[in-house]
């Protein structure tokens, strides 16, 4: 663990894929129709760039990790961490994230079908997880899971430990919190927008009027729109589920996450094609983008 948490982004062409969430079917059926073979090899030279969460609520993380992680360390493709891939190897247990844990993930009292991990694979996910930088970047082109902080970005370029840095702002927030008597919702947004681990691949987040309803969890946070104001060189992140309704590309953003981690729940309706939520890549420099179904 030697290297930045900021590392350069590949040069030439890429692909760069959007939060793929255990969905491996897809993410195999995409990278056929952007003319890739199963070693990840492009004819005219393309490359992978992934901006995280692989994992969670799909059928099958496991498979994805291995995939991609074969990709990366072929030198094939790049990927950064996503908040979900952070849980892990944080070692928090989240609702969807028990497949990990060898737990099986159920709503409704269905069991959701998942491949669940065991020990060896658990070892694995994890010595790969701490690997991935938090952020990309080269002259025309940022990569990052939801947000791009200069400052944030700034302290992660410093450092070369996820999981240190997490947890060095993690007590240096809760150290100063007692001498600012906030109360527990801002204690909350200190946590989530003061550390930059935090806010690299979750993004930052503003206090609500009123509470809002989310996953049936009553929350007084909401997130920023921080696209809307950001004009920089251009960036690519994941994140926002197409599912909020958020704006896909700006001027100089783009967000690349089609929603298909909630694909489990159109299956539960009995679809087994033409989805709604897909996976995509938004191809660099062309502008365009390629779903896994090959529209
Ligand atoms: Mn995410």
């Amino acid at each position: 663990m030697t290297n930045s948490l900021v590392q350069p982004l590949f040069d030439g062409p890429l692909d760069i894929v959007g939060d793929i969430h255990g969905e491996i079917g897809p993410l195999r059926s995409l990278m056929q129709h952007l003319g890739y073979d199963d070693q990840g090899a492009h004819p005219a030279g393309r490359r992978l760039v992934f901006v995280g969460d692989l994992t969670d609520r799909g059928p099958d993380s496991p498979a994805v990790v291995r995939l991609v992680q074969r990709l990366t360390e072929s030198g094939r493709a790049q990927c950064v961490l996503g908040n979900h891939d952070l849980n892990i190897l944080l070692d928090h247990r989240k609702h969807d994230n028990g497949w990990f844990f060898g737990e099986t993930f159920t709503a409704d009292d269905q069991v959701v079908p998942q491949v669940l991990a065991d020990q060896t694979t658990r070892r694995q996910i994890l010595d790969f997880f701490r690997t991935l930088p938090l952020a990309l970047e080269r002259h025309d082109l940022r990569v990052v899971h939801a947000c791009w902080p200069d400052e944030m970005i700034h302290l992660a370029r410093n450092a070369n430990d996820t999981v240190a840095l997490y947890h060095e702002f993690h007590q240096r927030i809760e150290d100063a919190l007692p001498a600012r008597k906030l109360d527990p919702i801002d204690q909350e947004l200190e946590h989530q927008n003061q550390n930059p681990v935090k806010h690299v691949t979750s993004g930052p987040e503003e206090r609500t009027e009123k509470p809002i309803e989310l996953a049936g969890k009553k929350r007084h946070e909401k997130r920023v729109h921080w696209w809307e104001h950001y004009h920089d060189v251009f960036c690519v992140f994941g994140h926002y589920s197409i599912l909020e309704g958020n704006p896909r590309g700006g001027e100089t953003t783009f967000c690349v996450d089609y929603g298909v981690g909630k694909r489990w729940t159109e299956r539960r309706t009995g679809k087994t094609s033409h989805f709604r939520l897909k996976l995509a890549a938004f191809r660099w420099p062309e502008k365009t983008i390629v779903f896994d179904e090959g529209a």
